[in-house]
């Protein structure tokens, strides 16, 4: 970069997140073997020792690793064979509804609490028709859905529940996993997760057959003999991104404990500000993965963003819009609550390598 005049001061920019990554060379001391065994897809090893692993840190007792989040929650629609409306949260990012209506099901919505910003139980059963087939509730920024309440409803609607659990690796409940409830639990491992694999997604389940049947699936409805048994397609994690996932998870507690402790500093320091709510919690623990701030009014986000902007720092509005407004790929429905908080919500930096001091410029900013 050419500076003219007086030195100019360069502030790199504070980005919404940024990967956890391990030391470079623990990962390329895993490339080393796959380098050495030309092994480099097809459930390889690594990818087998991403699942064990996964399962022992997790305490889960099974997971297939595939390529993404979005092709988790279209396997798990398709494992478990479902058809007609699938009711789900507006207040989601965008692959939640696409993996639905790629699927041929159809995405009904059901409004959000306001203050989980999850799925209301209560808006759920008057969405029920002869046509419902599933939930599909999402653990919106890691904040456990209330699992016992859509639980019951699905069992007294005979309904099938797919968790959207993207960014929910590490929440829990009483010490167990969230993604070990539902029928199935989706989750991702994208750059942006808390465990990344570059691109990557997880499915859990505790259903031995369905467990086996989303393996067949991942490998284009293979069974052990290479017979096609299944309408599957390719949802296989290759060794190379399932060797950064190794080599992430080692260090995943201390990214977890970290996010923990900056999400509570932002969040002492913010919450005497008197101007800002704050996502709460209502069943179980969540991984504090993102940071989100309400504001009264979009037009007061609108202000911080800009000074917060203009510093190099750039938090992220999501979710926004809320996904029901995206009137091309579905019909018009109207969702007052997500609707609202959509457009006065906004993501904090949060990331492992966010200092004290830029996290203290942030909340200097936001006064
Ligand atoms: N369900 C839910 C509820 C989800 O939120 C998602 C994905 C899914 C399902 C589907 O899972 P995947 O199929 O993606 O596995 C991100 C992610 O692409 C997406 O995974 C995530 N949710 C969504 C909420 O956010 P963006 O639009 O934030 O990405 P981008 O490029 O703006 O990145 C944000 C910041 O992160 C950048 O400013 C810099 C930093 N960054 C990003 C990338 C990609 C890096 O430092 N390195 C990187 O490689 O989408």
């Amino acid at each position: 970069m050419k500076v003219s005049g007086k030195q100019q001061k360069i502030i790199k920019p504070i980005y919404v997140t940024m990967p956890s990554l391990a030391p470079l060379e623990e990962y390329s001391g895993l490339l080393q073997k796959v380098w050495e065994s030309g092994i480099l897809t097809h459930n390889g090893p690594l990818v087998q020792k991403f699942e064990r692993e996964l399962c022992s840190a997790l305490k889960l007792n099974n997971i297939v690793a595939v390529t993404n989040g979005t092709i988790a929650l279209q396997m798990a629609i398709k494992a478990l064979r479902l058809k007609g409306e699938i009711i789900t949260t507006p207040f989601t990012w965008i692959a939640t509804i696409s993996s639905i209506i790629w699927e041929g099901c159809i995405p009904v919505f059901a409004d959000i609490n306001p203050e989980t910003l999850n799925i209301d139980p209560n808006k759920i059963e008057e969405k029920i028709t002869k046509k419902t087939s599933a939930i599909i509730p999402v653990h919106v920024f890691g904040n456990p859905c209330n699992v016992p309440e859509i639980e019951e409803i699905a069992k007294q609607n005979n309904l099938k529940i797919i968790y959207d659990a993207a960014h929910a690796v590490g929440s829990n409940v009483k010490g167990k996993s969230i993604l070990e409830f539902g029928d199935i639990s989706a989750t991702s491992f994208h750059a942006t997760k808390l465990l990344n694999t570059a691109e990557g997604g997880g499915i859990v389940t505790n259903d031995v057959e369905l467990h086996a049947k989303l393996k067949r699936i991942r490998f284009f409805g293979h069974n052990d003999n290479k017979e096609v048994i299944e309408d599957g397609f390719n949802g296989k994690m290759t060794e190379v991104h399932a060797a950064l996932g190794l080599a992430n998870l080692k260090y995943f507690k201390s990214v977890l404990q970290d996010r923990k402790e900056k999400y509570l500093y932002y969040r002492e320091n913010l919450e005497k500000l008197g101007s800002y709510y704050f996502q709460k919690s209502e069943f179980g623990e969540q991984n504090y993965s993102y940071f989100p701030v309400i504001f009264e009014r979009e037009k007061d986000l609108l202000k911080k963003e800009t000074i917060l902007n203009r510093k190099n720092i750039f938090p992220r509005r999501y979710f926004y819009p809320s996904v029901n407004v995206y009137r091309k790929i579905l019909k018009p429905s109207n969702l007052p609550i997500s609707e609202d908080i959509s457009k006065r919500i906004m993501c904090l930096p949060l990331y492992f390598n966010l200092s004290y001091e830029e996290i203290d410029l942030i909340i200097e900013l936001m006064k």
